[in-house]
């Protein structure tokens, strides 16, 4: 069975309450697939949750961008899991390219973080990818699945992210899945790109072999997410 097409806006660390505000009246005017064609998410700052949560249409759904990897305390400027859930926020974003480069999260965090998250019942779009130097120094992105993945499971895994390459496509096909982890999640889960992907280059993204939908950055913030929306169909 086809799965559903899964667009996700990832807002990083932008906006000002005004541009938020304009950004979702943009989305909610969007003449888009149905839900039942295409699994929109968009993922704000953790300061803008709650208000793209109260504005934003209903089919449309909300993001966090990171969470802590166990439960809260005394971990000053973290964002636990628990209070996600008590938000009412239904997704979040673990383990992105930039967190991994910048903040140094290792696989092992990674991962960790998302067998929590999901212990919470949390839906995640879990990150994995690789960088050029990685790729050709023979650090494959199978390291990064066999590491962190082997951690959470067994696991509900809602969301997988490809960063960086879509050349990375042809060793992440569903048969990666089927051979090292199960027949049964090879089935279900879905792998979604991310990099640079836009209004101009979707259509042909989408078209591709194995992918189920895309982590969106930049254009995310534009009017032409509706067109990335679009190509779903
Ligand atoms: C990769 C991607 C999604 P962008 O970081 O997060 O962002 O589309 O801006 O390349």
């Amino acid at each position: 069975m086809a799965r559903k097409f899964f667009v996700g806006g990832n807002w990083k660390c932008n906006g000002t309450t005004e541009e938020v505000k304009k950004i979702v009246s943009t989305l909610n005017e969007g003449q888009v697939p149905p839900p039942d064609v295409v699994e929109v998410v968009v993922s704000p700052p953790f300061v803008f949750l709650p208000l793209v949560k109260n504005l934003l249409r209903p089919d449309f759904h909300v993001a966090a961008q990171n969470c802590w990897v166990k439960k809260g305390g005394a971990f000053t400027g973290e964002v636990s899991a628990e209070m996600l859930v008590n938000l009412g926020i239904p997704w979040v974003i673990l383990g992105h390219s930039e967190r991994r480069l910048i903040l140094n999260e290792t696989n092992e965090f990674v991962g960790e973080k998302v067998a929590y998250a999901l212990s919470k019942g949390l839906k995640v779009i879990a990150c994995v990818g690789e960088t050029l130097e990685q790729r050709e120094s023979g650090t494959t992105v199978e390291n990064e699945f066999q590491i962190g993945l082997m951690l959470f499971w067994p696991m509900s895994l809602c969301g997988l992210l490809v960063l960086e390459r879509l050349q990375l496509q042809p060793r992440l096909r569903k048969k990666w899945f089927h051979a090292n982890i199960s027949p049964e999640v090879a089935a279900t889960i879905r792998i979604i790109y991310g990099g640079s992907v836009n209004g101009a280059n979707s259509k042909e993204l989408a078209a591709q072999p194995d992918v189920d939908g895309f982590l969106v950055g930049g254009a995310s913030l534009k009017p032409e997410f509706i067109d990335i929306i679009k190509s779903a169909e």
